[in-house]
């Protein structure tokens, strides 16, 4: 299959990232990628092309114009103002604070477009997430014109930024675009798999009101895991939505056996709703030996996911989100390509 990537995504570089009381180097780092086009490559994967150019009307379908100029502008006013290091937010609206008003203040906005202290916008942030768009957008198009399924290796990743807001090293929701540029072009429904160990809380909060995009998510339960605030099994969509979010939470811990039942549910769900197009955002932080992640996937496991999803039968795009055992990411990715591939 077509693998979509570029180097752009080198621009984006965290200096570092508040982990349990302490500023440590970021997970969510230039090398992930690296690691996982080296392993591609090797493995024969591919051809690997670069992403073509789609411009702002795709990604402003599913983002506030308002919050994407704030992405763009960000890091600048950031420095104009003195400060050293990356732009990191320091205050946040809950509950009965105001969202009605945006702040005119910088420190404002970055609390009023955010909810975490991980996400740092670098001076390349804003170069690294619209050619990940890009490469989104295009491995969407090699499945439009007929392949089977592509790949794209977007980085940073995607499924935790809604319409105006980022968190989760998450800025631009790839995998929320890709299925709007799917809308776009004609198909009538589209389903998005996440299988990240994290829940895709944008992506759900995108799509919580639609019938026509099915969000169907297994993650970590977030009663102990990141995002914390939404992902639970009672999560079914509101409205016309009703029926077309389907969170599967899993305990810490969890093993193949387990996740696996939860993937055929998942599964399950995606060839009921009859889908045009299947999306995946692909976290490989599933892995046994994911620093900030609790289930307890083997590498020999991973192809048995893209089998499964190739199982589907449905014309893919494939996009690359959490990952954080860089030992073996670029494995782990590779081999959910050649699983899907072998099926
Ligand atoms: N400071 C994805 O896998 N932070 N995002 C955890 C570490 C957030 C993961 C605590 C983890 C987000 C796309
Ligand atoms: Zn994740």
């Amino acid at each position: 299959m077509k693998i979509i990537h570029s180097q752009t995504h080198e621009r984006h570089h965290a200096v570092a990232e508040f982990n349990r009381g302490a500023m440590v180097d970021a997970y969510e780092s230039p090398d992930r990628a690296q690691r996982v086009i080296a392993t591609l490559r090797e493995q024969g994967l591919g051809p690997v092309l670069p992403p073509q150019a789609f411009g702002e009307a795709p990604l402003l379908r599913v983002h506030d114009a308002a919050y994407v100029a704030f992405l763009r502008g960000a890091y600048a006013e950031w420095k104009a103002a003195g400060r050293p290091g990356d732009a990191l937010p320091m205050a946040w609206p809950i509950r009965d604070l105001r969202n009605d008003r945006i702040p005119d203040c910088l420190d404002g906005r970055l609390g009023h477009y955010s909810y975490d202290i991980s996400t740092a916008i670098t001076a390349g942030t804003w170069d690294a997430i619209t050619d990940g768009v890009d490469i989104a957008l295009t491995a969407a198009r090699e499945v439009l014109q007929g392949d089977r399924a592509a790949f794209g290796l977007c980085r940073p990743p995607g499924h935790h930024a809604a319409r105006d807001y980022y968190g989760g090293y998450c800025y631009l929701n790839n995998a929320a675009i890709v299925a709007q540029y799917l809308r776009d072009q004609g198909a009538e429904r589209v389903a998005i798999l996440d299988v990240d160990y994290h829940h895709g809380n944008g992506t759900q909060s995108i799509f919580y009101d639609r019938a026509d995009v099915l969000f169907a998510s297994i993650h970590g339960d977030p009663a102990t895991e990141y995002p914390y605030f939404l992902g639970h099994a009672d999560e079914r969509g509101r409205g016309e939505g009703e029926g077309y979010n389907l969170n599967l939470p899993l305990p810490a811990g969890t093993e193949w056996a387990q996740w696996s039942q939860a993937l055929e549910t998942a599964c399950q769900a995606v060839t009921d709703f009859a889908p045009q197009y299947c999306v995946v955002s692909l976290g490989v932080d599933t892995s046994e030996d994911d620093p900030i992640s609790r289930f307890r996937v083997k590498r020999s496991q991973f192809p048995l996911i893209g089998q499964r999803i190739a199982a589907l039968g449905l014309p893919t795009v494939l996009l690359m989100e959490g990952g954080y055992a860089t030992g073996g990411i670029g494995e782990n990715v590779a081999g959910v390509l050649q699983g899907f591939e072998s099926a």
